[in-house]
């Protein structure tokens, strides 16, 4: 079982060439596997060499996306040579070729009523499920088209998989934010839009919240992530998730891999048991997107999607963004229970200070985990790590 894994890192590094680093970065080990029963410490290089500087920290995001698309994700290709975007009637056709094959897809646009241009833009995986912020374009991105998530025949099923045929083994989470990047690719080289491409938000609820936070993790350019109940494989932690269930109250790798095709296969052999010998945890995750923006909104009414578990998952994530000098760069909204992906009113005033900084560069106080006292979190019984000043 480890030798596979580390033959697959090995392939993954060596023949997709991804991740070209800078040299000062170290090199992962071949098998960067480890037991670890508490959530894993980001300011250790898989090497045993701490963090000890913000450029060190930028080489540790880019080898734990590396780690994170080769045990659990599948690789997110690089930007291909052709991409060509247009905008007619409010559909903005986005075509890729590669090697001679040519996908499109026609994520459809909505301008808003008032606001000044260059606007920023929103882009929500399914449907929009949060309030649309003022001023802001909405790009709404068919993801299921781009990679299926039916059920486990859904596997290598969708555009993604007619261009990259040999990574149909890939979760749909990769092939997702591959089109993300793919939409920000295009609006770049369409000025004529009128849309800000460094100005972008991406959000979805539950599974779509989940392939949100993989796209603001995966693609650097997003400037702010929204996950909306995204539960166990999004903003809750895999260790932190077992540990809640209760004989099936809670979603599990374990059981998420049967139930879909959100990871890639390569993940199954963690999922069914040793996810305590992943080098990561999603509080690591969270980590890929900081210092960018990052909401976390969610709801305490669906055991089944971890609530604990995500809370405890984020308050861990939330030392990262402090180690680099923007702890309220990520807040985190937990509600009493409603309705799955509905938006309380209520949490208005939270979504607006956030689009505010990262979407209008305006100065608003994003400082805010919460409810406080809500739910109790016991670090020493899950980090035996402190965390660094690298600023
Ligand atoms: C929270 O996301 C998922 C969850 O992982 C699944 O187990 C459940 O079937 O569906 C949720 C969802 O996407 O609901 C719309």
């Amino acid at each position: 079982m480890r030798l596979n894994t580390s033959l697959l890192i090995g392939f993954s590094a060596a023949v997709l060439g991804f991740m070209k680093r800078p040299s000062t970065c170290p090199r992962t080990p071949q098998d960067a596997t480890r037991y670890d029963a508490k959530l894993p410490n980001l300011f250790v290089f898989a090497s045993g060499r701490p963090v000890n500087t913000v450029a060190d920290f930028q080489c540790r995001q880019r080898e734990v996306s590396e780690l994170f698309q080769t045990l659990e994700l599948g690789i997110k290709p690089g930007r291909p040579n052709a991409v060509h975007g247009s905008l007619s009637g409010g559909n903005l056709t986005v075509t890729v070729s590669v090697h001679g094959k040519s996908i499109s897809f026609t994520p459809t646009v909505s301008y808003p009523p008032n606001g000044v241009a260059p606007y920023p833009a929103v882009i929500a995986f399914g449907a929009l499920t949060i309030p649309a912020p003022s001023g802001v374009v909405i790009i709404t991105y068919n993801n299921d088209e781009i990679a299926a998530q039916q059920n486990q025949s859904s596997r290598g099923q969708g555009k993604f998989f007619e261009l990259y045929p040999n990574l149909k083994v890939n979760g749909a989470m990769t092939a997702w934010a591959w089109g993300v990047s793919r939409i920000l690719d295009a609006l770049e080289s369409m000025p004529d839009t009128n849309i800000d491409s460094k100005k972008v938000a991406v959000t979805g609820c539950s599974r779509d919240g989940k392939g949100a936070l993989f796209a603001g993790a995966l693609e650097s350019r997003i400037a702010l992530t929204i996950p909306q109940e995204s539960g166990s494989g999004g903003t809750a932690c895999w260790r932190l998730s077992d540990y809640e269930n209760h004989n099936g109250t809670t979603q599990t790798a374990s059981e998420i891999v049967q139930e879909n095709v959100w990871f890639a296969t390569q993940f199954d052999e963690f999922a069914n048991n040793t996810v305590d010998t992943l080098p990561f945890d999603h509080h690591m995750l969270a980590g890929l997107v900081a210092p960018r923006g990052l909401l976390v909104i969610d709801n305490i009414g669906y055991e089944w999607l971890g609530p604990w578990s995500s809370f405890g998952c984020m308050k861990t994530a939330r030392r990262i963004y402090q180690a680099v000098g923007a702890p309220d760069h990520l807040g985190y909204s937990m509600s009493p229970s409603h309705l799955h992906c509905s938006f309380p009113s209520y949490k208005l005033p939270q979504l607006q200070v956030f689009v505010d900084k990262f979407l209008f560069d305006k100065a608003s106080d994003t400082d805010f985990f919460m409810p406080a006292g809500y739910i109790t979190f016991d670090n020493a019984q899950w980090v035996d790590w402190s965390t660094p000043n690298l600023f």
